[in-house]
């Protein structure tokens, strides 16, 4: 009789975050329930999740749940689930990109979907936001490869690339690209951008802060007059994004952004929500990249938007930059996103069980299951 449950599962990183991918079959069903488990698995909240996996960074404290598709449009679900590092609270209202990557090398090594040589392509529901993407993972000879020449900026080396088309992200959460009909709101007297092209984010000029946006990291997180200004506008902007009272949220993310540094399209600090990234999240850029495209917004005279309908955007963050693509047709007034593209890797790093006290979840896992069978 063992104290502990265990539970199979696989430390990825996927693009620029880390986290642990389960099998939706190996997780109990009642949601309740399965948020305890992943604050166990997780360690939260505690600031160092010194009882857990995480790594005391929303980045590092993340979760991946996937399973056989429930749309016939799709191969494979993923479920998304921010564990928040600091309180006993599991966000699933966001999607994320970066995970995003690890999942089709996750699903096929799982045995969920199989794979063909030299590349797969798979569909992936994401189920938080409800849209589908289709990712290309390298596959020669049927078996996923995680070494190539692919260099995303965050992430030390190269390794083989993982390319995501996303299909039909605009109002992925909010209902709609610009939830209230503007392209400006303003909030405590700074214009805002409240936006959802995969991702809510509310864009906002760094200088309306008395900040360049050039800041580092450290110099963001240790701002508590910035901070505590940028909360006020999320937790206004929440309502008005269609989101409710977002106070136990990880959504909106907050952007300020600057002209571009190095040859980009524009310099980004995004606060997610209350600490600011390391890089970007990749549905983050892809809807601050659609925002700086729209004339009027919150944006416009900052950012440098490449001609044309299909544009390549390359978003800066605080240790490099990610380049976007992107399809938008049908002008400023009504903006119509056709597609949103961007490469990212991923590394499948250690696979075996977490345990969490039987105190907690004394159920078993689908492997203990299926053995007992
Ligand atoms: O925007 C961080 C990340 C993310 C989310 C966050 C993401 C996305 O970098 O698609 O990837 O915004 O909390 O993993």
């Amino acid at each position: 009789m063992t104290a502990q449950t265990r539970i199979p599962c696989v430390l990825m990183r996927g693009g620029t975050s880390k986290g642990v991918y389960f099998l939706a079959s190996d997780l109990p069903a009642p949601r309740d329930l399965r948020d305890r488990v992943l604050l166990r698995v997780m360690g939260s909240p505690d600031p160092r999740q010194i009882d857990g996996l995480g790594g005391a960074d929303p980045l590092t404290t993340k979760v991946a749940i996937v399973g056989p598709s429930s749309r016939p449009d799709a191969d494979i679900d993923y479920l998304f689930a921010q564990v928040v590092v600091d309180e006993p609270t599991v966000d699933i209202s966001p999607n994320c990109g970066n995970m995003l990557a690890g999942v089709g090398p996750f699903a096929i090594e799982a045995g969920l979907f199989p794979a063909a040589d030299p590349v797969t392509r798979m569909r992936i529901h994401m189920v938080n936001t409800q849209n589908v993407c289709e990712v290309t993972i390298r596959t020669p000879s049927g078996t996923v490869t995680y070494d190539g020449d692919a260099r995303i900026d965050g992430v030390p080396g190269t390794a083989a690339p993982v390319m995501i088309d996303f299909l039909d992200t605009a109002g992925s959460t909010c209902g709609a690209l610009l939830p209230t009909g503007n392209v400006v709101d303003v909030i405590d007297g700074i214009p805002c951008t409240l936006i959802d092209n995969g991702m809510p984010v509310v864009v906002m000029d760094a200088r309306r802060f008395g900040r360049t946006g050039f800041e580092d990291r450290d110099a963001m997180n240790n701002d508590a007059e910035l901070k505590a200004a940028i909360e006020s506008i999320r937790l206004k902007a929440g309502p008005l994004m269609n989101l409710g009272d977002v106070t136990l949220k990880v959504v909106p993310k907050m952007c300020l952004v600057a002209p571009p540094a190095h040859g980009s399209a524009v310099t980004t600090r995004c606060f997610i929500p209350h600490v600011c990234h390391a890089t970007i999240g990749v549905l983050a850029a892809v809807t601050i990249a659609t925002a700086c495209a729209l004339p009027g917004s919150a944006a416009d005279g900052i950012a440098v938007v490449p001609d044309g309908a299909s544009k390549l955007m390359s978003v800066e963050h605080t240790t490099g930059e990610v380049t976007v693509g992107l399809d938008l047709e049908g002008g400023a007034n009504a903006p119509v996103v056709r597609r949103a593209a961007l490469l990212r890797t991923t590394r499948r790093m250690m696979e075996g069980f977490a345990l969490v006290p039987a105190d907690v979840w004394d159920g078993r896992s689908g492997l203990d299951r299926r053995a007992a069978e």
